[in-house]
């Protein structure tokens, strides 16, 4: 597992940026473990998660998506709490303060057919409450992460392009979703985020990236953090998104990580 000068990458520039394990073994297997008892139903604190997008009985080769486990599991909320990570969050992003406000499990067992695919999508079309400014998403590698696993792929650049509105991180047709990046930029460079686990991935806001199938024999899990930092800004919506962000008022669901 090895991908050349992966540490290279500027986040500002290239859209995403790989960093080293802060972790320990103890700390990631606790998450991991703590993941698991999720996605079956256990939830250690009492309080359920946001959202589930895959249940209990559905396909067991499918991609399982569940939204803010970190408030369901004491592990998987000291993992994400741990000051040296938020540190090194805000270092990489050059921010003042670090604020998770949203997160994801998602843990992506051996594909059969397209059952693994997340579509090509940037973060941001999904949150119109916020601005494109000061918003990342952190990976964390909960296993390791090979080229066969169906890791994150990120677009290089693709930061600075214009909306393709097109494209959706439910849309499991890849090769339609390529025709459509195709007759947009037909020239493009894809990076697989290949971690050893522990290692993480930031992207922004707005750097498309898909994943695939994962070919190997173990699951493939990440651990997705949403951060927001002092340079984002609330954008007034209406309807059912209207409160949404009220949850920034909630250290316990949207904990600041880093603060100087
Ligand atoms: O883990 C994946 O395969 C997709 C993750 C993703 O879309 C994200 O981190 O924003």
């Amino acid at each position: 597992m090895y991908l050349k000068n992966k540490f290279k990458y500027n986040l500002f520039n290239d859209g995403f940026c790989f960093l080293p394990s802060i972790f320990s073994k103890k700390e990631i297997i606790s998450a991991y473990n703590g993941l698991k008892n999720i996605i079956d139903g256990e939830y250690e604190t009492g309080r359920s998660p946001e959202r589930r997008f895959w249940e209990i009985g559905d396909d067991p080769n499918s991609i399982i998506k569940i939204d803010k486990p970190h408030i369901c599991n004491k592990s998987v909320w000291a993992l994400i709490t741990k000051p040296e990570f938020g540190r090194i969050l805000a270092k990489a992003t050059n921010s003042n303060r670090v604020q998770v406000w949203h997160s994801q499990v998602v843990w992506k067992p051996r594909s059969k057919g397209s059952s693994g695919i997340a579509g090509w999508h940037r973060d941001a079309q999904y949150w119109p409450f916020w601005s494109r400014r000061g918003l990342y998403t952190a990976w964390i590698a909960l296993t390791n992460v090979s080229e066969f696993s169906g890791p994150v792929r990120f677009i290089l650049q693709s930061n600075q392009w214009n909306d393709i509105r097109e494209l959706d991180f439910f849309d499991r047709n890849i090769d339609a979703q390529d025709k459509i990046l195709d007759s947009h930029f037909k020239s493009r460079t894809i990076i697989n985020g290949i971690l050893n686990v522990g290692e993480v991935s930031i992207h922004t806001s707005l750097t498309y990236h898909s994943s695939i199938e994962n070919k190997e024999k173990w699951p493939r899990v990440g651990m997705v953090v949403h951060f927001c930092t002092e340079e984002s800004q609330r954008i007034a919506v209406t309807g059912e998104d209207s409160n949404y962000l009220e949850q920034l008022e909630d250290p316990k669901t949207a904990p600041i990580i880093f603060e100087k």
